[in-house]
């Protein structure tokens, strides 16, 4: 536990600049710690770490969108989803964001003279600590549930390969795997074995973490409708179970919940991790993201499900990704932007709230 404080930095100060965000995060720092001083903020952060208290979730931010590509800027989803959710900030804990060298991505893909000068910049030295995005944040998750192997995290991305960490912590960590399940929102399966010869990105890495699953139907995908192959096709190669856009809006709540229901209890699963990539959400209420897609699903649909397997399973981990507050499609209205951040906030409570019970 010791390392983890050099790991993360404040809530919302993941994203290295000078000036840029200045407000927004000084206003998060007021709202959490009472000061507009960093120095002071960080002396009551680091207070978080000497007693974790896993009566509430934690919340922690990945502010990396390096493993995206298409359309970047879900590097400020998590300082401007906590500005969403500063009024049920009491109800959670906030680990803060994990340190990002905007050029990395995990430190596989560095040589080691890269990792020592890079080691030296976040850390003042060379040392054995990782220094890529997605490698810090399984890091400081790996050694957080070693010490609390009871707590439910929620993680704010990023693009989506920020999810990769996340799961993967969790399932290293789960007592029973066999019991274990990700309930996947997306518009995209993220299911590519490689993208351009990268094997963990917005689009592999839920391919990549079927490797620590205790099988591919472990994997229940929702809202899918932007996808090169069938449904079938996905099946067939990969085992992964998914339920499209178009099926679970011909379908409503109910009898998709049935469908999710049967196939988890028919697995024995007791305890689910859940993955929402906004744009699962149809682009009229997501249209801060990446890749906003048409015929999606709708907030409350999303909001019911999530509720519902809350009631039957024990949701122990989530993530809400590719939130980009920035991104701003052709023809959005400033109100129709910031709209899509309260949809996302309210998805980000629905999330906490399932934590929760
Ligand atoms: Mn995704």
């Amino acid at each position: 536990m010791k390392n983890i404080p050099q790991l993360l930095t404040l809530p919302g100060n993941g994203v290295y600049t000078v000036n840029t965000g200045k407000e927004k995060k000084e206003k998060l720092m007021v709202a959490y710690y009472g000061t507009r001083d960093v120095e002071k903020a960080k002396k009551k952060w680091l207070k978080t770490f000497e007693k974790l208290d896993i009566s509430k979730p934690w919340v922690i931010g990945i502010p990396s969108d390096n493993g995206g590509g298409i359309q970047r800027g879900a590097n400020w989803g998590p300082l401007m989803l906590r500005q969403e959710i500063l009024d049920s900030s009491k109800d959670f804990t906030d680990l803060g964001d994990v340190r990002v060298i905007p050029h990395l991505l995990h430190d596989k893909y560095l040589n080691d003279e890269t990792i020592k000068l890079c080691q030296k910049a976040l850390y003042g030295k060379a040392n054995k600590l990782p220094v890529s995005p997605l490698s810090i944040a399984e890091k400081a998750l790996t050694d957080l549930y070693k010490k609390n192997p009871k707590a439910r995290v929620l993680g704010f991305g990023g693009d989506h390969s920020t999810s990769y960490p996340l799961v993967k912590a969790w399932l290293l960590s789960r007592k029973n795997l066999k019991e274990a399940a990700l309930f996947h929102f997306d518009a995209h399966t993220d299911l590519l074995d490689r993208r351009l010869g990268i094997d963990i990105c917005f689009g592999t890495w839920t391919h990549k973490i079927l490797e620590n699953l205790a099988s591919p139907d472990h994997v229940l995908q929702i809202g899918i409708r932007s996808s090169g192959k069938t449904k079938k096709h996905w099946k067939k190669t990969l085992g992964v179970e998914q339920l499209w856009a178009s099926e679970v809006n011909k379908w409503g709540v109910e009898k998709t919940y049935k469908k999710i229901h049967g196939h988890y209890k028919k697995l024995g699963i007791k305890e689910v991790y859940i993955s929402f990539d906004i744009d699962a959400l149809d682009e009229k209420y997501a249209s801060a993201t990446g890749t906003p897609e048409k015929e999606g699903l709708l907030p409350t649909d999303c909001a019911a499900l999530i509720r519902l397997l809350s009631k039957d399973f024990k949701i122990t981990g989530a993530d809400l990704m590719e939130v980009a507050p920035y991104v701003w499609p052709e023809g959005v209205e400033a109100r129709d932007q910031q709209s899509s951040l309260t949809v996302a906030g309210d998805m980000a409570r629905v999330l906490l709230e399932s934590l929760r019970s």
